[in-house]
């Protein structure tokens, strides 16, 4: 198992000559404002100062890159899909974010993350349609898992899957469950990413 808690801060970019300079494989979060990407990172590497978090969506607003020292890095992106940021803003960004997606040639693993409550929203299935077309490898999660009842975690899981198989035209995503409340999910994360990095 990878040493998840040894990740920190690398820097912050927004354009390509900013990017470090790493061939370590990359693992880019990536997902809706206020999904719970940079929580996710936190909760994941046992460091609760790692990535800046906040309840009101628009919080990341740069590409983070964070390095587990030798082995591989994490980026996490801003969200996609917040209205009250400024037009010009969420130009700025996702032309960043498609950018880092197109160039970025040590990005081996996107981790897509949908809120669990809520059916794929229409961003949701734009991107992932995007990276199953052009063969990125995907990993989808959904998030806020404990804000559901037990008997509906299923329900909602089944509901999602289907949509996304709908768009995608892929039966069989790789998905998992995430909250930060729980261990049990982060014990699974990890051992999903140490398996996708040692294949
Ligand atoms: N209950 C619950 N709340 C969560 C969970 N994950 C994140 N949150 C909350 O969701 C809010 C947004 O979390 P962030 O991690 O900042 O979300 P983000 O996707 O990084 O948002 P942007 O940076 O705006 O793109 C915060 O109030 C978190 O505490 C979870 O698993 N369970
Ligand atoms: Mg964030």
């Amino acid at each position: 198992m990878k040493t998840f808690e040894k990740c920190r801060y690398i820097k912050s970019a927004l354009y390509e000559e900013d990017y470090p300079q790493s061939d370590l494989p990359e693992i880019a979060f990536i997902g809706r404002s206020n999904v719970g990407k940079s929580s996710l990172l936190n909760h994941l590497t046992l460091n609760s100062k790692l990535a800046r978090i906040s309840s009101r969506p628009g919080k990341t607003q740069t590409l983070n890159f964070f390095e587990v020292p030798g082995e591989f890095v994490f980026v996490d992106l801003p969200g996609f899909g917040y209205a009250k940021v400024s037009k010009k803003d969420q130009a700025v960004w996702s032309e960043a974010i498609e950018h880092y997606l197109n160039a970025r040639e040590n990005l081996q693993l996107l981790i897509q993350l949908i809120d669990l409550r809520h059916p794929p929203q229409k961003n949701d299935l734009e991107f992932a349609k995007w990276a199953v077309h052009n063969g990125k490898k995907l990993l989808i999660v959904f998030t806020k898992a404990d804000k559901l009842k037990k008997n509906e975690l299923e329900k909602a899981r089944k509901r999602n899957l289907e949509i996304l198989y709908e768009t995608t035209g892929v039966k069989e995503l790789p998905h998992t469950l995430y909250s930060i409340k729980s261990g049990l999910y982060r014990d699974l994360l990890r051992r999903e990413i140490t398996h996708v990095l040692t294949k």
